[in-house]
């Protein structure tokens, strides 16, 4: 297998482009999609700051690492979910890849700066554990960009987040979230703008931009993802995609070219009915906004094991209709069975 632009060793074949690459030119097939994807949807303007949401799964990091390669001033931050190894391993990941380069990665542990962990909340408000973990993850970067003074929020979702989630909201016909389905969504009061630089890249190549840049990220799943829908969409698109080369990409850039501006004006109305939090000040549809309702339900719980709240395993968790098709859940090629496993 052959480069197709040096005729060297290739390291990787890419169907959906007819490709091959080698090394460096697979690096900078990765730096090319993302400066385009940056570029013809408007994501970053030079000079402004950037807040990486940080997992230390494969995307987020490859995605931090592109950003600084691209010359983005880019700092990360990172969330303690309290989810057992899984949690303890993933903030290892991402605190070792910003102190080994001397980079800004802020930290907030939910368990030592809220007094509850993803776990205890599930258990708790008697829901999902992703329902909210989303939730605390979306308030408390939200926050930390506008604290910070920070121009943008970015976010490792892939293409095949992207369609993973695209195919359930349409399965579903999820109209509001259709209309948030964008790489970019627009500062609004209360809320910092966010993109999605990655969308131009699938969960193997960023498994393969990690591995060939040396960088230690962590391999496993979240333990609460599992059997969830959004996994089951993404190997019912991997199915579609192995007969088909190119049918993600054409779905969802379809998607944005000819239909997502008809789901906007729903997402427009919501906004106008926001008010700020009487706690935080945070934007809310109500009097409290979630997150501090949740800190009030579930702040100071006697800690829940993981074990406990794992889906399949409690039997008693409400999946609230459409909340998991906008979050995401890492996967990748390379995945391994043992807990907390990196991949250098
Ligand atoms: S970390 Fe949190 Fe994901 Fe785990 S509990 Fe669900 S939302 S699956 S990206
Ligand atoms: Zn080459
Ligand atoms: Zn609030």
């Amino acid at each position: 297998m052959k480069c197709t632009v040096c005729r060297g060793p290739a390291v990787i074949d890419l169907r959906r482009h007819n490709a091959n690459f080698c090394p460096d030119h697979f690096l900078k097939f990765c730096r090319d999609q993302v400066a385009r994807a940056i570029d013809e949807h408007h994501m970053i303007e030079p000079g402004e700051r950037v807040l990486v949401a940080v997992s230390g799964g494969k995307d987020s990091l490859a995605l931090w690492d592109l950003l600084l390669e691209l010359g983005y001033d880019a700092e990360g931050m990172t969330i303690g979910l309290g989810i057992g190894d899984y949690s303890a391993a993933s903030t290892e990941a991402a605190v070792g890849f910003a102190e080994r380069r001397g980079l800004e990665l802020r930290l907030i542990d939910l368990r030592d700066d809220f007094d509850y962990d993803v776990p205890t909340a599930s258990a708790v408000t008697r829901r999902v554990p992703c329902s909210s973990c989303g939730l605390s993850k979306r308030h408390l970067i939200d926050t930390a960009a506008l604290d910070g003074g920070y121009d943008v929020v970015a976010t490792g979702h892939n293409l095949d987040d992207e369609t993973a989630v695209l195919l359930g909201n349409v399965l579903h016909w999820h109209t509001e979230y259709l209309g948030r389905q964008q790489p970019v969504l627009g500062e609004r009061t209360g809320f910092p703008r966010k993109v999605k630089p990655l969308v131009r890249l699938a969960e193997r190549e960023t498994a393969a931009y990690c591995v060939l840049r040396g960088i230690d990220y962590i391999v496993d799943e979240c333990p609460m993802a599992e059997g969830n829908r959004h996994l089951r969409y993404k190997e019912a698109l991997n199915a579609i995609e192995a007969d088909s080369p190119g049918a993600k990409q054409a779905f969802y850039f379809g998607f944005l070219a000819r239909a997502a501006d008809r789901f906007s004006p729903e997402v427009d109305a919501a906004q106008q009915a926001l008010r700020p939090c009487a706690r935080c000040g945070s934007p809310t549809t109500g009097e409290v906004c979630a997150f501090c309702r949740l800190v009030d339900q579930v702040a100071g719980e006697d800690p829940v094991p993981v074990e406990l709240v794992r889906p399949g395993r409690a039997g008693v968790l409400s999946e609230r209709p459409g909340g998991r098709e906008s979050e995401r859940g890492p996967s990748g090629p390379l995945r391994s069975s043992k807990s907390g496993k990196r991949r250098r």
